[in-house]
């Protein structure tokens, strides 16, 4: 029996079964026929949310037989450190990372480490800051600078309740891309999805007061159709990001503030900004013109901290 292949778009995956959206808009459920690889990708079989697939529509199950070449990619880091990441999602137009200064707090490192992971692919990105009711006074105030911080960054911020406001000026932003939504568990991605688009009606989990950690409500990523060309990707709660390889010069470059400065270093493109002479990174800091957390976020990075929280 002979089939025809075709193209579609990789919305779920539950372990083994993909749900793949074809260009006519019909959902087909998927699995792996054999050994897929991709170029630079050391697992086999790595099929992500967002990619593009091509498959056969053979019988009830459709085999997936390769994967199309991506533009993109984001990393969390396995749980158990093995040294290899998990794809969280492909071909994204832009990252938008819900984040707290309520509970569970975001730390800075995180919330860094997940700029440059979306900024080494030039993904724009996109932060809110959830939870607005939660806050203390001094809470408000240190989310209003850094909102201020991050716009300055070029990163478009938001700061509101998902819970009890409405989402309409992050809707906005979401108009005809494909948004990876990311963040800690029980921030409140599950929470704002369900206000951005009713329909989807996500289930939305408990913090335990003990922990004050969420509970991981969402298990798998899953992309969402907004309208016709307008998607989501919900994703589970991430501990870490996982970094794509890099030199260690290149580091400065996903740190636009740093980027934009390197050239003026004595070294030029061979400085990392620690104790070089004449740098330019260490006078803006020194200066204020560069925040101190950017820059001690960017010396963990560098240096290999452990900048998990
Ligand atoms: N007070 C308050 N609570 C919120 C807000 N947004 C979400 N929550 C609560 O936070 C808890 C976790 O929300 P979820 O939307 O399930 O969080 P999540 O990020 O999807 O979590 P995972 O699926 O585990 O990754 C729920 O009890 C929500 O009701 C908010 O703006 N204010
Ligand atoms: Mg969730
Ligand atoms: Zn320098």
């Amino acid at each position: 029996m002979s089939t025809q292949r075709l193209n579609g778009t990789v919305m779920r995956s539950t372990g083994s079964f993909y749900d793949v959206l074809a260009p006519d808009g019909r959902h087909y459920n998927c699995r792996v026929r054999g050994k897929i690889r991709l170029e630079g990708i050391k697992e086999t079989n790595p099929v992500a949310v967002g990619d593009h697939v091509a498959f056969d529509p053979e019988h009830e199950i459709g085999s997936i037989t390769e994967i199309l070449p991506r533009t993109n990619h984001i990393l969390r880091q396995s749980v158990k450190k093995t040294g290899h990441s998990h794809i969280l999602a492909a071909n994204v137009d832009q990252a938008l990372l819900v984040v707290t200064l309520a509970m569970p707090r975001t730390s800075l490192g995180f919330i860094d480490r997940f700029l440059v992971s979306a900024e080494a692919f030039r993904i724009p990105q996109v932060i809110v800051f959830n939870k607005k009711d939660l806050l203390l006074p001094e809470e408000s105030e240190l989310t209003q600078q850094l909102i201020a911080l991050y716009t300055s960054l070029g990163v478009t911020c938001f700061s509101l309740s998902a819970r009890e406001e409405s989402a309409d000026a992050v809707q906005h932003v979401l108009q005809n891309k494909i948004t990876l939504i990311a963040g800690h568990s029980g921030v409140g991605k599950s929470t704002l999805l369900n206000k951005l688009a009713p329909h989807i009606e996500q289930t939305v989990g408990d913090i335990s007061s003990s922990s004050e950690k969420g509970t991981h409500t969402t298990t798998f990523a899953e992309m969402f159709q907004l309208d016709e060309r307008t998607f989501v990707i919900d994703t589970p709660g991430v501990k870490e990001w996982g970094l794509v390889d890099t030199q260690r010069q290149e580091l400065s470059d996903y740190f636009p503030e740093m980027r934009d400065r390197r050239l003026d270093c004595k070294f030029g493109a061979r400085c990392i900004h620690v104790s070089e002479p004449k740098c330019a990174v260490i006078d803006a800091v020194q200066s204020g013109a560069i925040a101190p957390s950017r820059y001690q976020n960017y010396l963990g990075m560098l240096l290999g901290e452990d900048n998990r929280k």
